[in-house]
């Protein structure tokens, strides 16, 4: 064996040893007190257009996704000490839908550098406005009429709840966080989320909701080859 084939042997020997020690990293996240009521988005039932599109329902804001034993969705949840390792580039695209007027989903978690893909599903002109906080982020507004193709948007620098909006319509929102390795996941409904192969290490985790602290809320945590679990609790202000 040439030399050159060794060492290649060797490094996806590397590899796979620390895949296999690799661990998942799984939790809960529930709500501490209780959510306000959601509100109705009335500019939106009213709207010429966007109100024919709802099929009768009553448009809600969803600030908090609670299920019946207090789970909480929309819960970003990253590993903290990993930054650097940004494989976005490679990942396939998110994706984001302009649907009834409104962004689905309107909590979206991807790596720095990764792909968005942006869907206007509706017979109505929308323009995807972003509006970012961090440095090495710029804003970007860019109209997407009916049957437009999809606009594909990144975010290069670690951001968390980085505004996406709509001009036409002024209650349309998303919140974009990236993060700077693929060590992270949202809550679904049930609360739950998994993020997979975490090498193996002390870390911190935090939880984050964009209606809680900004901080977040953070455990420290080990990661060994069977995983490890965390479970948080967001308490409402
Ligand atoms: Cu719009």
């Amino acid at each position: 064996m040439k030399l050159n084939q060794t060492l290649a042997a060797l490094a996806g020997f590397a590899v796979a040893l620390q895949l296999a020690s690799a661990g998942n990293l799984t939790g809960k996240v529930t709500l501490g007190g209780n959510a306000p009521a959601e509100k109705e988005i009335t500019p939106l039932k009213d709207d010429a257009t966007c109100g024919k599109l709802l099929g009768g329902a009553v448009p809600k804001t969803k600030f908090f996704v609670v299920g019946a034993n207090k789970e909480l969705a929309d819960v970003i949840v990253i590993v903290k000490g990993l930054e650097g390792k940004s494989t976005g580039a490679a990942a396939a695209p998110a994706a984001l839908d302009q649907k009834a007027c409104e962004y689905i989903p309107q909590i979206l978690a991807v790596q720095t550098g990764q792909k968005i893909s942006v869907k206007n599903s509706d017979p109505v002109m929308h323009n995807v406005h972003t509006v970012p906080t961090a440095a090495g982020n710029k804003e970007e507004n860019k109209g997407q009429g009916p049957g437009a193709p999809d606009l594909t948007f990144s975010i290069p620098a670690a951001e968390n709840f980085l505004k996406f909006k709509c001009d036409v319509h002024p209650w349309m929102f998303a919140w974009v966080t990236a993060v700077d390795h693929p060590y992270f996941a949202v809550t679904g409904k049930d609360g739950a989320f998994t993020i997979k192969d975490v090498p193996p290490g002390k870390y911190k985790v935090v939880a984050l909701h964009r209606k809680g602290a900004p901080t977040g809320v953070e455990k420290e945590i080990e990661v060994k080859a069977d995983g490890a679990t965390a479970d948080f609790v967001i308490e409402v202000k």
